[in-house]
């Protein structure tokens, strides 16, 4: 993350300043990163969601057994700062209208607080995942809105800001679309242990930033139709 942070400032000052938008916000999203990450590596940024596992013996019933499993919740912090940016990028090579960009920014800072909450449900209550389904409604308000809209004013703008639009879009929704089925698997059902969950994100987070970042800006670079004039 810090590495795309150098990388993507050093690109940045390549291009005049009034022209630097997709990459201040794309430099933003990893400096972000970085910061969760070294928060995270450094012992910060965790804490625990409390479960209690209710269990019935034979000869001790209503038994009950703690269970602490550790949450990083600046993961969280990190989401709901970079996603609305990254969702930026994708509204602004699309041309989506001001209105639009915000609901759909909304929605998604909805679905990642959701999804904290979902996260730190002190029991095994059917609540969390009543969060979880929030989260995903959310998520799919926010789908639809780059899908329909995002993909008919990208078209609008010509074929080749159309097929690049499909093309990095398509790839930030399959990339996009597994969080929430690793959360399902580690956080939500616990089939997966704690590093197990650490290394499917850190390499979806690799994917989902400095790839896609690096997609973006060499692309936009090579592709003056991309500007906006903001
Ligand atoms: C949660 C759990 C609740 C349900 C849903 C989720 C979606 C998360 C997503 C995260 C994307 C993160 C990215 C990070 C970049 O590095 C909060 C996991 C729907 C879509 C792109």
């Amino acid at each position: 993350m810090l590495i795309a942070s150098i990388v993507f400032t050093g690109m940045a000052w390549t291009v005049p300043v009034s022209k630097r938008l997709y990459h201040i916000v794309t430099t933003l999203i990893v400096i972000f990163a970085s910061l969760s990450y070294f928060a995270m590596a450094s012992g910060h940024g965790i804490g625990y969601h409390h479960v209690v596992v209710r269990e019935s013996h034979k000869h001790v019933p209503d038994t009950t057994k703690d269970l602490y499993r550790q949450v990083y919740w600046a993961r969280y912090v990190d989401w709901t700062l970079t996603t609305p940016l990254l969702l930026l990028d994708l509204s602004l090579l699309a041309g989506l209208s001001g209105g639009v960009i915000l609901m759909t920014m909304v929605a998604d800072v909805i679905m990642i607080l959701t999804g904290l909450f979902a996260a730190f449900g002190t029991e095994d209550t059917p609540q969390k995942w009543g969060w979880y389904a929030i989260a995903c409604i959310a998520y799919l308000v926010v789908i639809w809105h780059l899908v329909v809209h995002g993909r008919a004013m990208a078209m609008s703008k010509g074929g080749k800001v159309g097929n690049f639009f499909a093309a990095i879009g398509g790839f930030t929704l399959i990339i996009w679309t597994v969080y929430p089925i690793i959360w399902g698997i580690a956080d939500g059902s616990r089939n997966m242990n704690v590093d197990e969950e650490i290394i499917a994100y850190a390499v979806l987070d690799i994917l989902a930033k400095p790839v896609f970042g690096a997609w973006l800006l060499f692309t936009h670079m090579s592709m003056p139709e991309t500007n906006v004039d903001l």
